[in-house]
């Protein structure tokens, strides 16, 4: 059992990124017993949840556009998702077989102009989620991720914990990626700042 001090954050292992969802990531599901064994290793566990209000900001369908495009956010570039993880939806529920157990369950994404790929800040990386001082007042030094995608919530989670000071694993093994290519730059971009991938 790990200390009470390093806490398992479990990213978005939600139906839309399992086979078979609106933003499905290849995979997504053949971690779920993975992760749900190791929570027996943690005493302290939090899930995050990919949480849009309906004609959210990050959809292509808001914008008229084709999924997979890209548009000029007032915080920067943001990809144009298909319609996911909408409140209240099947898709936006945890994978039925996951462990919901956990301390925490922190929700993201709500606002509808600015989208949330991170546990700890919206993507205008100034609006926080919560989780920051959740962590703190908990004592709470060392966290340790898996979950879905690997390229975008667990990478944009993990980078904002290292840069926040907590000591950061990802367990790859336990993740699944959306794209190989974003997927090697996250790992390039994660391991810069510090952050430990181990298989
Ligand atoms: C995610 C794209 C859009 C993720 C969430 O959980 O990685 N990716 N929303
Ligand atoms: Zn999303």
């Amino acid at each position: 059992m790990r200390p009470a001090n390093h806490a398992l954050i479990v990213i978005d292992v939600q139906n839309d990124f399992c086979p078979g969802g609106a933003l499905a990531v290849s995979g997504g599901d053949e971690i779920v017993a993975g992760v749900n064994a190791l929570m027996d290793d943690f005493s302290v566990v939090i899930l995050t949840q990919d949480w849009h209000p309906r004609e959210h900001s990050s959809f292509a369908s808001s914008h008229s556009a084709e999924p997979f495009t890209t548009f000029e956010a007032p915080y920067g570039t943001q990809v144009l998702w298909p319609d996911h993880c909408i409140q209240g939806t099947d898709g936006a529920a945890f994978h039925p077989a996951l462990r919901t157990d956990g301390d925490l369950i922190i929700r993201k994404g709500y606002t509808p102009s600015i989208d949330s790929y991170s546990a700890f800040f919206e993507n205008d990386k100034t609006t926080p989620t919560g989780l920051e001082g959740y962590l703190h007042t908990r004592g709470i030094d060392t966290v340790t991720l898996v979950g879905l995608a690997l390229d975008y919530c667990v990478n944009f989670s993990a980078q904002d914990a290292a840069k926040l000071g907590f000591k950061t694993t990802v367990i790859t093994k336990l993740c699944r990626a959306i794209d190989p290519t974003t997927e090697s730059a996250a790992r390039a971009d994660m391991a810069e700042l510090g952050v430990v991938l181990v298989d």
